[in-house]
Formats: structure tokens, sequence, C-alpha cells
């Protein structure tokens, strides 16, 4: 049986197990590695980031990782730690390398309250859980509810939308706080990846209209590149693209505000597997695989971030 401050990759986890093991892999690296709060939730419950930093006075180029703003994609927080347990404990030369020559922020749970009210009462919640003044129905989209082209297509007024955009940009405290943390980074920040599920699908900015960003040419290369090498271990197939060319017109994204905002070199969103067979349900017997081989892929964006 576990102890508590453990976790392993064969189940999913309640809010407190992630945060506990956070802090044990804060203090058991404590020369690189530290917890921080962002913020708080509607809730009251903390935004806990894990930061490392081998130079320890943050100058290096940081790499930022965030995953569940949508309370039922599980896979996503189950990926964000497996990921921070590769970087702090893979002896591996290549993975040291990762930290040797970037900073690394990782937010596993962007939406606790969300987290944990899709374990304790409806396993396919996607909102927050903020209270409205017009009705009982609950929680804003954090993934549209970020201040560019904020509510400009594809999210709702309506509070019993599971696409509210919020009262205004960053109505949201997650998103707020996560926002005001990103500003303070951003001019060393050449990497953002928000993790979602389900679809094995590479997006690219922008959601709000499918106009090319400038870097389109480049964000497509690298996006076609990690997909061959997500396929390499397990066959899985992702796919590259605009997220309009793709899915669908979606204003206020996490990554439409990096992109738009920070002009960030490189920013996709994962949305990783399935591509339906068990969707928001993926099994925890599937969350190593899923690790392992969006690991492989981002071996080959940091190569790519390395070489400019
Ligand atoms: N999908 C994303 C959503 O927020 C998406 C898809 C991503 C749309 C980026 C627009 C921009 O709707 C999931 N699974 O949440
Ligand atoms: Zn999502």
């Amino acid at each position: 049986t576990l102890q508590n401050g453990e976790i392993t990759w064969d189940s999913y986890y309640r809010l407190a197990d992630i945060h506990a093991w956070l802090e044990t892999q804060a203090s058991q690296h404590s020369d690189i590695a530290n917890t921080f709060v962002i913020g708080k939730s509607t809730e009251g419950r903390d935004l806990l980031a894990l930061n490392i930093s081998k130079s320890g006075g943050g100058t290096k180029p940081v790499i930022f990782l965030d995953a569940n703003i949508h309370a039922r994609e599980w896979i996503t927080s189950a990926v964000a730690t497996y990921i921070i347990n590769e970087l702090l404990n893979n002896p591996d030369s290549e993975i040291q390398s990762w930290t040797d020559d970037f900073d690394w922020v990782v937010l596993p749970v962007l939406n606790p309250d969300g987290l944990e009210y899709s374990h304790e009462t409806d396993r396919m919640w996607r909102k927050t859980r903020s209270v409205s003044n017009t009705s009982t129905c609950r929680g804003a989209d954090g993934n549209r509810n970020y201040d560019y082209f904020w509510f400009t297509g594809g999210s709702s007024s309506n509070p019993c939308s599971d696409v509210h955009a919020g009262t205004r940009a960053f109505s949201e405290p997650e998103t707020k706080g996560h926002s005001d943390f990103i500003n303070t980074i951003a001019h060393r920040m050449p990497f953002y990846v928000s993790l979602h599920s389900y679809g094995q699908w590479i997006l690219i900015p922008f959601g709000h209209n499918n106009d090319r960003i400038p870097q389109y040419n480049t964000f497509m290369r690298i996006g076609n590149a990690a997909a061959a090498a997500h396929a390499e271990r397990n066959g899985t197939v992702f796919t590259p693209g605009n997220v309009v060319d793709l899915l669908y017109v979606a204003s206020g994204e996490t990554f439409d505000w990096v992109k738009g905002v920070h002009n960030t070199n490189l920013t996709y969103i994962y949305e990783l597997r399935d591509k339906g067979r068990y969707g928001f349900l993926l099994p925890p017997t599937q969350i190593v695989d899923t690790a392992e081989e969006f690991k492989d892929g981002l071996k080959v964006i940091i190569n790519e971030l390395r070489n400019g």
C-alpha cells in the first residue's frame, strides 16, 4: 500500500494525493525543486505548481506545462505528474539534459474544484465551480476565459453551458492566478503546452479564427516531427493543425492568450488519448503508455527549441 505522498501511474488520484506527492517531490529534491501557490480556486483550493530549476536563480529558458483545466480530463494531470517524475527521478542523461538546459514549471491541476467535483459528484464535469448571480448553474469553461479575443465565438454567455465564457475575461480566480504568474515568466518562456483530452491532436493557435499565425509553417513542421515520434512506440497517431481547421472555433483559450499576448515562440494544446473509444474515461492502465509516447514527442520538441 502507498504511503501518504506516494502515487503510481496505474491509478487516477484526488487533488490531495497529487498535491501531497508534489510536496514530497519538492522536499526530496529541495536543491532543484520547489512548490509554490499561484492562486486559489473559487472554493479556496491551492493552484499548486512545481518549479524545477537546476540553476536556482531562475534565469534559463522556461518550459511551462499546464493540465486539468477541464475537470474530467483526468489523463492530463496523470501525464503531468509522470513528466515531473521523469525530470526529477530518471537518471537518464538525456532526460537530465532537459533540466540542465531549461527551467520547468508544471501546474498539474489548473482546475482543482472541478477535479474534485468530477470525482465526487459528476464524472463528466468540465468547468470551474464558480457561482453565478443569475443562475443556479455553476462554473465557467476555463479554456474560454482568457483575455485575448475573449467571447468572440465558440463560447456561451449561458451559465448552464459547458462552454460558458465566464462573466468577463479572467472572471475565474483559476485563470486569473495562472495568467498573473505567466506574466512574470513569459519573457523567458520559449515553449508553453496545455494538456487536454481527448482526440490525439496537436493544436496550433489561434482558436478564435483560422488566420495562419506567422510561424504556422514552423509550428506544423515541429508538430509533424513530434507526431512521428509519438507514433513510434505504440502506433498512436497524433495530428497537428490549426484549431479551427481540425475542430471548431473557440475563443479565450489558454494558448490563444499565451500566443496572442506574449507571442511565445512555440505553444500547443495537446489533446491526449484516445480517439473516442473511452474518451474522457480513458482506463488508468493506459496512463504509462500515454505519458511515454507524449515524452517521445517532447524530446523532438526540446531538440527543436535547442536549435532555435
Ligand atoms: N477540447 C478543447 C476545448 O477547449 C480546443 C479543444 C482547444 C478548442 C483549443 C479550441 C482551442 O474545447 C477539449 N477537449 O477540451
Ligand atoms: Zn479540455
